[in-house]
């Protein structure tokens, strides 16, 4: 097995690539019925929650509410708003793999959709959480940049073995970052916006901290991959977050590596303070609390 625990190729019936035709027909009304009920239920929530990108990308791509879009269809329209195109994967695919979809400007979604059953929580993103969570920020032309920077970065990142401080950078910004509005926090990250408690929990609720983004306190924070975050990050612009991207990791990685990490509950003295959490809800055990 490789490093990140994948075999030595891609899955029967997939490319080279990972890739497997997304068969748009082939998905049952259930599954359909499936991705309406998330999508109604986010509709309802987001409208002063989510970031203004985010929403206008939703509009934008259509990604309306009769169901599973087909990729054929969005990235036609995708396309022409930045050069980014959504293709369909089996499920996670190996870092390097990933990595140069993103360096490529295309996005690799899950083609399943999760069960009736398991509405809030699921393993492996599915076609709900990366079509519906990833790709509206897409149509916005500084974060597909950025995307394109991190999918870049990601390469060198692994030919440095920094892969891990990269990871995080990637999970406090594209999974669970929060942008800073004229109106107050907003949501752009596709891990939040996709969930449905956890729209709720990263804006409203007392025991996380939420802090100001800086990239190297970002990259020496671990994060959960199990329950809601202990801490949000806030960026003042997108392209705050790209000019992050933009500059020489070389040096930041030999940082990285005489750097110890952050403990996840922790607020430093440098760090900008939105919200000093109670951690209330992690200490009660979170999702498992009795
Ligand atoms: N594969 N399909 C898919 N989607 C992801 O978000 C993903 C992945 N492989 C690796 C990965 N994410 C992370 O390890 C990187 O962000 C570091
Ligand atoms: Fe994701």
């Amino acid at each position: 097995m490789s490093a990140d625990g994948f075999g030595s190729g891609p899955p029967p019936g997939a490319r080279a690539d990972w890739t497997i035709d997304q068969n748009w027909e082939a998905y049952s009304q259930a599954e359909h019925d499936v991705w309406i009920t998330l999508y109604e239920r986010q509709a309802r929530l987001l409208p002063g929650r989510a970031a203004d990108p985010f929403l206008k990308g939703l509009e934008a791509l259509d990604l309306h509410r009769a169901g599973i879009p087909d990729f054929a269809r969005i990235n036609e329209e995708l396309r022409r708003l930045t050069g980014w195109t959504v293709v369909a994967v089996p499920g996670l695919v190996p870092d390097d793999v990933f990595f140069d979809h993103l360096a490529n400007r295309r996005f690799p979604a899950g083609q399943f959709i999760r069960k009736p059953d398991e509405l809030d929580y699921l393993q492996e993103p599915d076609i709900f959480h990366d079509v519906y969570g990833h790709v509206p920020m897409l149509t916005d032309p500084t974060f597909a940049d950025y995307m394109q920077a991190y999918g870049e970065g990601g390469r060198r990142a692994l030919g440095l073995g920094r892969l891990h401080n990269l990871a995080r950078l990637y999970w406090y910004t594209v999974e669970f970052g929060l942008l800073e509005t004229q109106q107050g926090l907003r949501i752009y990250g596709a891990g939040i916006v996709s969930s449905f408690a956890e729209s709720v929990f990263a804006l409203d609720d007392p025991s996380p901290n939420r802090l100001g983004f800086d990239l190297e306190r970002v990259m020496r924070t671990p994060y959960r991959i199990d329950d809601f975050q202990q801490v949000y990050f806030v960026i003042p612009s997108l392209q705050s977050l790209l000019d992050a991207t933009l500059q020489d990791f070389g040096p930041i990685y030999s940082r990285m590596a005489a750097a110890t990490d952050i403990p996840i509950e922790a607020v430093l003295p440098q760090d900008r303070v939105f919200t000093r959490g109670t951690q209330a809800y992690a200490q009660k055990g979170g999702r498992n609390a009795a």
